[in-house]
């Protein structure tokens, strides 16, 4: 399999640190990674369109020559896939609540965190929008302080214990605001730790570049 991404961008991220924990855990998943220059435009030309009809990053080339192009059916197809030592185990509503965890992170924080990025620094050159920071930095309260609270029973990681998709979510979006040198935690000590924590596991360490 090919796993087209790009190391900046969340999404790509994602997978890429999903793929990484599953390998540390001792799934060999044997996926090249090739990098699609979205700075360049790779990802809007012919080649990549032929994979990918959206022109976004991550794409994963299977084995049969068919492609999956969104991140968190890569996630699910390779929990399938690769079923040993998956993530999304145990009983009906801990895999439920690890679910909702890593739904409520993409849908209601990572949106804005990348906007929010894009707003004060961004990478691609878009100009500085101070309203559009702010009312971003409004949205993110909610799932922030959801988080925080989630963390308040000294749980090491989102969902227990085990690293969880959600933690690859959440990490994967707090790259991008690292890189654009903004800080979204405000006063969450918990959130805080959690992202040191996170940072310093073996996988996050080998995907991290920022
Ligand atoms: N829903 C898709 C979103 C993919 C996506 O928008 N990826 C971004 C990078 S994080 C991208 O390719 N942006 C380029 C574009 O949309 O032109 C997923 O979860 O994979």
């Amino acid at each position: 399999m090919k796993l087209y991404m790009v190391p900046l961008a969340p999404n790509p991220t994602k997978v890429m640190l999903y793929i990484a924990e599953r390998e540390e855990l001792g799934t060999q998943m044997n996926i090249e990674q090739i990098v699609v220059n979205t700075v360049k435009g790779r990802h809007k030309e012919p080649a990549h369109l032929a994979r990918n009809p959206f022109g976004t990053v991550p794409t994963l080339e299977l084995d049969d020559g068919t492609y999956l192009v969104e991140s968190l059916a890569i996630i699910e197809y390779l929990e399938d896939k690769f079923p040993q030592d998956a993530l999304l185990t145990g009983s009906p509503e801990q895999c439920g609540k690890a679910r909702d965890v890593e739904r409520i992170v993409d849908l209601r924080l990572a949106g804005p965190m990348g906007i929010y990025g894009h707003a004060v620094n961004s990478p691609l050159g878009y100009p500085k929008d101070d309203a559009k920071a702010a009312q971003m930095e409004a949205n993110m309260q909610p799932p922030l302080d959801y988080l925080e609270d989630l963390l308040r029973d000294d749980r090491p990681l989102l969902l227990g214990e085990h690293v969880s998709i959600a933690d690859c979510t959440l990490q994967a979006s707090l790259q991008f605001v690292r890189y654009v040198e903004a800080d979204v935690f405000g006063d969450r000590p918990l959130l805080r730790a959690w992202d040191k924590r996170y940072r310093a596991r073996p996988a996050a360490q080998s995907v991290l570049r920022w």
